[in-house]
């Protein structure tokens, strides 16, 4: 299929919904340094997380950067519970000393539900909307259920999920591995996006697998732990890292790949292909090729990975505070 270089540091109204797993903070950090970005409103998906810890986070994170960006909790869970091993991450970032300490404005959390909340953001949008998806899809499917026309101020949806040529990384009793964790968890909505034809750019496993949290790369950012952001950014992926020789264990950049392409030019090269996704045992959640299916999406190919690691380096520097010691 045509590859193609997309250029897209152009200026966005972002709505981010979020499972706020530490790869998901991570990516609201890099959201919150980037200039082009209005991010307009965040709903968190109780996916990869547990509610309480991923709203504190949240709130946290936003204090982090003094932003007032509203957030709302989702209410809608999947058929495929996330392991409680992965959840835990969440409350474990967040006790952290610098998160610990940080403040948070519980004002800033609205008492709609997530899904009710986006649609209303949307509509209300005077742009179009990018919608940024590092989680499950499942409040973006039920906002366009409960107001369909949402649908014409939708820019692009831009989705860290599947797997299309390359092995899932689900584990799982009567599974066969074929599907991403983002698709698996609710497997019915996942399908059911693919048909309103809209303008979906997708960082499958394909993509993300070459950029592991890796030790070079943790070095790197330790290495400017003089600015706080990065310091901490250290500290979530120390709790993350593995050196597990089954893939399927460790801990991949994927949601803050997905996130820089919001902000960085020709950060990977995308094929245009007809996709579907089953929703039956045992490969539930898979994301494969379905020509002349009509669902099309952009899927990201190539990375340019060095690229990537220094833009994501620049995010880290950007807009946090500053330590007065010198770098050790
Ligand atoms: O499948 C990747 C998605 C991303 O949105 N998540 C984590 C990222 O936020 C699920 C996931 C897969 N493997 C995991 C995951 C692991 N080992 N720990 C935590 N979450
Ligand atoms: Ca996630």
């Amino acid at each position: 299929m045509n590859s193609q270089v997309f250029s897209k540091t152009k200026r966005r109204k972002v709505f981010f919904d979020q499972d706020a797993n530490p790869e998901d903070l991570v990516a609201l950090m890099m959201l919150l340094s980037m200039e082009n970005i209005e991010i307009i409103g965040i709903s968190i998906t109780p996916a990869d997380c547990f509610m309480d810890d991923a709203i504190e986070a949240t709130l946290k994170i936003l204090s982090l950067y003094e932003r007032d960006i509203p957030v709302a909790e989702g209410h809608i869970h999947g058929k495929n519970a996330f392991p409680n091993d992965f959840r835990i991450l969440t409350l474990r970032v967040n006790n952290l000393p610098i998160m610990l300490l940080q403040p948070m404005k519980k004002e800033l959390l609205v008492e709609e539900a997530g899904h009710e909340f986006m649609a209303r953001k949307i509509k209300e949008s005077k742009e179009p909307v990018t919608v940024l998806l590092t989680g499950p899809c499942t409040n973006l499917v039920a906002a366009l259920e409960k107001d369909p026309e949402i649908k014409n101020n939708i820019e692009e949806v831009v989705w860290m999920a599947g797997a299309i040529d390359v092995p899932g990384n689900v584990v799982a009793f009567h599974h066969d591995r074929t599907a991403e964790w983002n698709v698996y968890w609710d497997p019915k909505s996942s399908k059911k996006l693919l048909d309103y034809g809209l303008n979906i750019t997708m960082f499958s496993l394909d993509a993300t697998n070459t950029v592991p949290v890796d030790k070079n790369f943790l070095k790197r950012i330790a290495n400017q732990r003089r600015y706080n952001v990065s310091e901490l950014v250290g500290q979530f992926y120390a709790l993350t890292y593995q050196e597990s020789p089954t893939e399927e264990d460790n801990y991949f950049m994927w949601d803050t790949l997905c996130t820089a392409y919001l902000g960085c030019d020709e950060l990977a090269t995308f094929r245009k292909i007809e996709i579907d996704i089953s929703v039956k045992s045992p490969s539930e959640g898979r994301t494969f090729k379905s020509p002349g299916n009509g669902k099309w999406v952009n899927v990201a190919d190539n990375i340019n990975k060095e690229k990537f690691y220094k833009y994501f380096l620049d995010c880290l520097k950007k807009n946090g505070k500053t330590y007065e010691e010198e770098t050790p």
